[in-house]
């Protein structure tokens, strides 16, 4: 995925860039629309969309290096798919069949494709920002050039893992850049009753390290300052935190309903700042694009997204006889049996998705 930029100005995305960077935030939303579709029609269990956090959490990850690790919070698995990870092999893991390398171990849309380095998100809301600080400081042990991505919802940032990982951070100077998606919402929590700051970014300084708040919906500034903070690392001046001011335009989650806890007002107000919209205008603006090609390039992307849903739906469920694997290196007499118990019974058929239990 490596970046191309200005020659003139090591920071400014090249038109090249940004019209990949395009393309794939109208493929994220394409996804996303036909997956929360999918969900309400009962085919997977439970889905986390993106929609309006395209440019925060594209725009930032295509500042580092294909060999970077990519720690992701709740909202960054498409990242994945930027970095080149199959797009079947990405749904699998919503279906949890077959073609998913978790082996329908983990939760729905908790993605993870080590073949692009980056690592699973877990439930459990900060654990990913620590974990990245360990790694970073492997990579600096080892010698490797490495950077580290360690994102985070503005909700987690109240968790004790992020102020814990910002310390080890900035005292031992990793090489590692804190991206926070501020999209004003934990679920129900607005980030006014998450924080007493004027701001995420301006934490940073209590950690010695430098702390920049941008607008998360122009791709342009947040892969200036997110390009910024990865060369920084790189050059061993150590972490960064960059905080991306966007908004969660849907649900949490498919199990949530918005409109119990907040003013649709304040959606539609920042419907106008779409960050996809504002992309397209620049880049119309500047001549590198025009409509024609904009129809053309969607059409492309929904038949694309339409052919890996049904590729990867079409997959049976993982194996039952694997449900025993991959814990001990020798299967222990206890977990035998339950396998052979197991193998005796006729299969429990597959539950309507409708019914599995979301969060
Ligand atoms: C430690 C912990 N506490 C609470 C939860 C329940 N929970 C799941 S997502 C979420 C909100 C996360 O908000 P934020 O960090 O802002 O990320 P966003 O969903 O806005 O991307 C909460 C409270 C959890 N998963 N883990
Ligand atoms: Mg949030």
């Amino acid at each position: 995925m490596t970046a191309t930029t200005n020659p003139e100005n090591a920071n400014e995305p090249s038109p090249a860039l940004l019209l990949r960077l395009y393309r794939e935030m109208v493929r994220l939303r394409t996804l996303d629309e036909r997956m929360m579709t999918l969900q309400r029609q009962g085919r997977v269990g439970f889905y986390g969309a993106c929609t309006g956090q395209e440019a925060a959490t594209l725009a930032s990850a295509i500042a580092f290096e294909p060999d970077d690790w990519i720690f992701q919070a709740l909202r960054e698995s498409s990242a994945m798919l930027m970095r080149g990870f199959s797009m079947i092999t990405y749904l699998c893991q919503v279906f949890g069949n077959e073609g998913d390398i978790t082996k329908g171990r983990q939760m729905p849309s908790h993605m993870a494709g080590r073949s692009v380095n980056q690592v699973s998100w877990g439930s459990c809301l900060g654990t990913q920002l620590p974990q990245a600080v360990g790694a970073a400081m492997a990579a600096r042990i080892k010698g490797e050039k490495m950077v580290v991505a360690a994102y985070t919802g503005d909700g987690a940032t109240s968790e004790g893992d992020f102020h814990v990982a910002l310390n080890f951070a900035g005292v031992f100077k990793a090489p590692v850049v804190f991206i926070c998606q501020n999209n004003h919402w934990a679920i129900s929590v607005p980030t006014s009753k998450q924080t007493a700051s004027e701001s995420i970014a301006i934490k940073a300084q209590a950690y010695g390290m430098p702390g920049v708040k941008v607008d998360g919906n122009d791709a342009v500034a947040v892969y200036r300052a997110v390009k910024a903070a990865v060369d920084r690392a790189r050059a061993g001046q150590g972490p960064s935190l960059v905080e991306c001011e966007t908004y969660r335009i849907g649900a949490h989650s498919s199990s949530d309903d918005p409109t119990r806890y907040r003013d649709e007002r304040e959606v539609e107000a920042w419907r106008k700042r779409d960050p996809i919209e504002q992309l397209r205008g620049k880049l119309v603006n500047d001549k590198h694009w025009d409509l024609p090609r904009d129809e053309a390039m969607r059409a492309e992307l929904l038949a694309e997204v339409n052919a890996a849903i049904d590729e990867a739906e079409r997959k049976p469920d993982p194996p039952r006889e694997g449900l025993f694997d991959d814990v001990y290196a020798e299967m222990p007499w206890h977990l035998r049996e339950q396998r052979e118990e197991l193998l005796a019974a006729p299969p429990v058929p597959r539950p309507d998705a409708k019914q599995i239990a979301g969060k």
